[in-house]
């Protein structure tokens, strides 16, 4: 579509509606703004994932998490406007980010796919714990518009992941239970025809979606790898891979080395944080423990620096990347 888009100073706008480049290659050209014109092109490109391996025999992937500022989620490394972040990020060293995306509906793709494309980076998943966390909708709700609302948002994030090659995160929205016996079986049931549902759409659009266990203190719906693995089997979908994160684990498993090795076959996806939500090594778990497990299993998926941006955003990513190079080698 091309356009001839009249208009005062700074009025960057064009009829008819156009959509940057969601459907269609566009073309505009703005005149009799002040002393200003410009000529806009919009293209729509798929980001290729290039293997971003961390040096060493093994073949791990690290990324950092990056979020729009305002959610009221906290660990997350770098977070601000999501372009200057994703160049903070490749500065820092990283290879892969993993965007913390409240509602994909409301961000520019392209701009974002344009600044991951110009860094050389991939992404490694899209967090989607923002809509449970500042919208409140999740899968377990009893209210069926609740819920519709947060399978269409996961449907949403699908949509993007697609273009960006990522895969999906499904960790808060999954939602909590409630305390009586038969409202916990009713809850699930409702959890299962919610996930069932983004399951079959991210199979169309060639999508992996990954279910993270999540500690008590933030919900009562699967806690842990085995409670979360047979979840994953009874939806029986071949999309839906197992995430864990080194700090639910620490709160709910005995040993962490032996359950990502027990549950190997279905490990697709991993948060870093240590026992105290900081980047790894500024706490007091055993990382060579947990990498050397990761390398038994030759766990080839990415690795996500979910963890408080302390002393300091760039401190904190440095920290992570330098400590699991470091245990990697
Ligand atoms: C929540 O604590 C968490 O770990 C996030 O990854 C949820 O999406
Ligand atoms: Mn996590």
């Amino acid at each position: 579509m091309m356009g001839l888009c009249e208009s005062d100073a700074g009025g960057w706008t064009a009829w008819p509606p156009h959509e940057h480049a969601e459907k269609r290659e566009e073309v505009y050209v703005y005149f009799n703004m002040g002393n200003a014109f410009g000529v806009q092109c919009f293209i729509e490109f798929t980001i290729v994932i290039e293997n971003s391996n961390i040096k060493g025999e093994s073949n791990m992937n690290l990324s950092i998490t990056i979020s729009s500022p305002g959610s009221k989620f906290a660990p997350i490394v770098l977070q601000g406007e999501y372009i200057t972040q994703i160049y903070k990020a490749k500065e820092i060293g990283y290879k892969a980010v993993e965007l913390h995306i409240r509602d994909p509906k409301t961000i520019n793709h392209s701009s974002i796919m344009q600044a991951i494309k110009e860094n050389n980076l991939s992404v490694s998943a899209i967090g989607t714990g923002q809509a449970y966390v500042d919208d409140k909708i999740y899968f377990t709700s009893i209210d069926k518009k609740i819920r519709s609302a947060a399978v269409q948002r996961i449907k949403d994030q699908i949509d993007l992941a697609s273009k960006l090659n990522s895969k999906v995160i499904i960790g808060t929205i999954k939602g909590i239970l409630p305390e009586d016996k038969n409202g916990r079986v009713v809850a699930i049931e409702r959890a299962t025809a919610c996930l069932k549902e983004c399951a079959e759409y991210a199979k169309y659009k060639k999508v992996n979606l990954v279910l993270e266990a999540i500690n008590r203190y933030e919900t009562n719906f699967l806690n842990t790898a085995k409670q979360t693995v047979e979840f994953i089997e009874k939806i029986d979908s071949s999309v839906i891979g197992l995430h864990l994160d080194t700090f639910h684990m620490n709160i709910e498993e005995k040993l962490i080395g032996q359950v990502i090795k027990e549950y190997s076959s279905y490990l697709a996806y991993l948060h870093f944080a240590d026992s105290n939500r900081l980047s790894p090594g500024l706490g007091h778990l055993n990382f060579s423990e947990i990498i050397l497990a990761l390398k038994e299993i030759n766990y080839n998926g990415y690795i996500g620096v979910e963890a408080l941006p302390l002393p300091d955003p760039y401190s904190a990513a440095k920290q992570a990347l330098s400590c699991i190079v470091k245990l990697c080698n």
